[in-house]
């Protein structure tokens, strides 16, 4: 899969624009791909953001984080899956051999583990300090990203605290996508900040 780039994840608390105006500048800059992520709504109001945000995204891999049932519903072209969600294989039962399924991982063992459970890619977070999500735990740092790199032969998007300064060094790393919700969610042009991103690419 390409997911080489940057990675957008919606965040309806410190959005500014609001998550469907972000995603529409995310895919016009040309973002590798979309996560919705919503904690605290019901299933219904998330399936019905869900289904708008995926026709906002087009054309871009559309990933529903956490939930499977929500990604079925909106035929999503996946979902990412954190160490306490449905292991990666009973996500591929349900959602079958087509869609991407992405599996956070805080170690080397975690990542090895995923992949051999038939995971897409590999999430690598959280890598500097973060507020945006309050459980992500301890800063790993750039290292995990090149044990993890070196270990998988799948892609490893990382995230966590990563912001336009230090996002060279988490490509220097390893990472083959980098994901930053606040450094672009909070930013005044979303489309400007997310080509930005994309051109660390390039
Ligand atoms: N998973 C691990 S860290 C994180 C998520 C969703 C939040 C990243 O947000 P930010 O604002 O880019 O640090
Ligand atoms: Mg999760």
């Amino acid at each position: 899969m390409d997911i080489r780039g940057y990675y957008f994840i919606t965040d309806t608390a410190l959005t500014k624009a609001g998550n469907t105006a972000d995603v529409a500048a995310a895919v016009a800059a040309g973002a590798k791909a979309v996560q919705y992520r919503a904690k605290n709504l019901s299933t219904r109001s998330m399936i019905e953001e869900a289904f708008r945000l995926k026709r906002t995204a087009k054309n871009t891999l559309f990933i529903v984080n956490d939930r499977v049932d929500v990604a079925l519903a909106v035929d999503a072209g996946g979902v990412h899956l954190g160490q306490d969600d449905m292991l990666c294989q009973h996500a591929r039962r349900l959602l079958g051999p087509g869609a991407i399924i992405g599996v956070t991982a805080h170690s080397v063992d975690q990542a090895l583990d995923a992949q051999a459970q038939g995971a897409d890619y590999i999430g690598v977070a959280p890598i500097f300090a973060t507020s945006t999500k309050h459980d992500a735990g301890t800063p790993a740092g750039v290292r995990l990203i090149t044990e993890i790199k070196q270990a998988v032969r799948i892609p490893v998007v990382a995230i966590g605290g990563i912001t336009l300064a230090n996002a060279p060094q988490v490509i220097a790393a390893g990472a083959d996508a980098v994901c930053a919700i606040s450094a672009v969610v909070m930013a005044d042009d979303v489309e400007e900040r997310v080509r930005e991103f994309q051109k660390l690419y390039t």
